[in-house]
């Protein structure tokens, strides 16, 4: 058994991180506008309305605004079949609670799928991809305030009005599970847009602001089938399979604890309800939250048609004696595992972690699955001749495709799609950086901002076209 025929091979980016014109045609700053490399400093001096300094790399990012229609030629030289972005939330809504949306916003967005379409290209959209309205986090505080669940549903349903015949594929929350690291003062804030203050309870905090989301989602879910019963609809789940260091019972057991912190998430969208052990983690910590009869019939309402996710590594944990309750932190709770290898940023290479994650979610959830980001950030270099020769890029992606097929071919995973993070070089989240690169095309452009921004094919883009070609079978 191959895979199926309509397989979406593609690639995926998100709207921050490419298009850049961050200010043009009416568009307002969204919280990644004032942000970079993991750094909420700026972030927090912004909304205490004193104007930082200019060092945004997604400012200009690799100007895909203007540059798109080259970019998709590229994409469909290689065949894609769908090419996953996401919709910068404040080019339709600036400042996230206007009456009326932003036109040239959406006609941007009607000529960018328009052009996917004349190409073969079936756009796959991300709703939110941590661009939310940096005036909801000034007015509101983000998604501490039950306020939000309105603003975005309203932002999604005119989006799945204006493009209903456009696009089939959408996704509400990217990688929604990264804030179950509250600690981390980065990953809250591009989830959920909160800047924690001094003295919060911080996992408090991000349940309520989940909940809100997860209820945001299951509205949006319901107001896209009543717009067009044909829209499949997914989740976005960052998965990084957390393994136990050892055999040692209680390694195991905080392995398992750290998936249930971390992946809670999917069952809510998948299932409609919390699993258990969240429940009691609430009630053992004295979390009243803010949870409505009605929230609860919504979220079991609006579930989910398929679970996207991105994998691009595997975690490995090692209890110890002063973690008595088993409370996974990925700042504290994370050991190196000595049977893999890392990438240049200490991403543990995992291929054989895909097959595991497939078939995991498959036994859990029972739902179509879309690998919607994968991928291998490195330095490349260009030789004299203009030429890439990522080598590197091709055997992570390889292995990994391999891994997939397996778990198809052999395990019944029902899979709808791979698009491989970052298709073409852009800014990345994590770092700010654009030389952490993914890309099958090659931007000109260094971490400074220098360069043509010229487009140029690595080795991977003709490999890549060749594996679509032969539908994975060439590799
Ligand atoms: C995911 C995000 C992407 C992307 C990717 C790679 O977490 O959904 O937006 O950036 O990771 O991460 P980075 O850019 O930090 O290398």
């Amino acid at each position: 058994m191959a895979l199926k025929e309509g397989f979406l091979w593609g690639g995926a980016v998100a709207a921050h991180q490419l298009e850049g014109a961050w200010d043009e045609d009416g568009k307002g700053p969204s919280i990644m506008d004032v942000t970079t490399a993991g750094d909420v400093s700026h972030a927090r001096r912004f909304t205490e309305a004193v104007e930082p300094e200019e060092l945004y790399p997604n400012h200009e990012a690799i100007d895909f605004y203007h540059r798109y229609r080259e970019d998709i030629a590229l994409f469909a030289e290689m065949g894609f079949k769908c090419f996953r972005t996401s919709i910068a939330w404040t080019r339709i809504f600036p400042q996230g609670d206007e009456t009326e949306p932003n036109e040239a916003g959406l006609r941007f967005y009607d000529d960018l799928f328009d052009e996917c379409l004349r190409h073969g290209i079936q756009p796959v959209v991300t709703l939110a991809h941590f661009e939310m309205p940096l005036a909801l986090v000034s007015r509101y505080g983000g998604w501490r305030s039950r306020k939000l669940i309105d603003l975005f549903v309203r932002f999604a349903t005119v989006c799945f009005e204006r493009y209903r015949d456009k696009v089939t594929y959408w996704m509400t929350f990217n990688e929604i599970n990264n804030q179950s690291s509250f600690n981390d003062d980065f990953s809250m804030y591009v989830d959920s847009g909160i800047l924690a203050r001094e003295g919060e309870d911080r996992e408090r905090l991000m349940y309520q602001a989940a909940h809100y989301e997860l209820v945001a989602s299951a509205r949006a879910v319901e107001a896209g089938r009543r717009i067009n019963p044909a829209f499949r609809i997914g989740c976005m789940i960052a998965m990084c399979p957390v393994y136990p260091y050892s055999c040692e019972p209680a390694d195991v057991l905080l392995a398992h604890k750290a998936m249930e912190r971390r992946c809670f998430f999917a069952d809510v969208h998948a299932r409609g309800t919390y699993p258990p052990s969240i429940l009691a983690l609430w009630r053992r910590r004295g979390f009243e939250l803010d949870v409505t009869e009605d929230d609860l019939a919504t979220l079991a309402r609006g579930t989910v048609d398929y679970i996207g996710f991105s994998y691009y590594m595997s975690l490995a944990t090692r209890w110890s004696s002063d973690n008595p309750g088993f409370d996974f932190d990925r700042k504290t709770s994370l050991v190196v595992n000595p049977h893999v290898k890392a990438s240049d940023w200490g991403w543990q290479i995992d291929p054989i972690g895909l097959r595991y994650t497939l078939d995991w979610l498959t036994d859990m959830y029972r739902l179509p699955l879309f690998i919607v980001e994968n991928g291998f950030g490195a330095y490349d270099t260009v030789e004299r001749d203009g030429s890439i020769h990522d080598g590197y890029r091709i055997e992570y992606l390889r292995a990994h495709i391999e891994q997939m097929k397996l778990a198809v071919e052999e395990d019944g995973v029902d899979l709808m799609g791979y698009t491989p993070w970052g298709c073409i070089d852009l800014v990345s989240a994590g770092t700010g950086e654009m030389e952490k690169r993914y890309g099958f095309i090659y931007v000109d452009k260094d971490n400074s901002g220098a360069g043509t921004l010229a487009r140029s094919r690595k080795d991977s883009f003709f490999w890549y076209q060749r594996v679509i070609a032969s539908n994975g079978e060439d590799l």
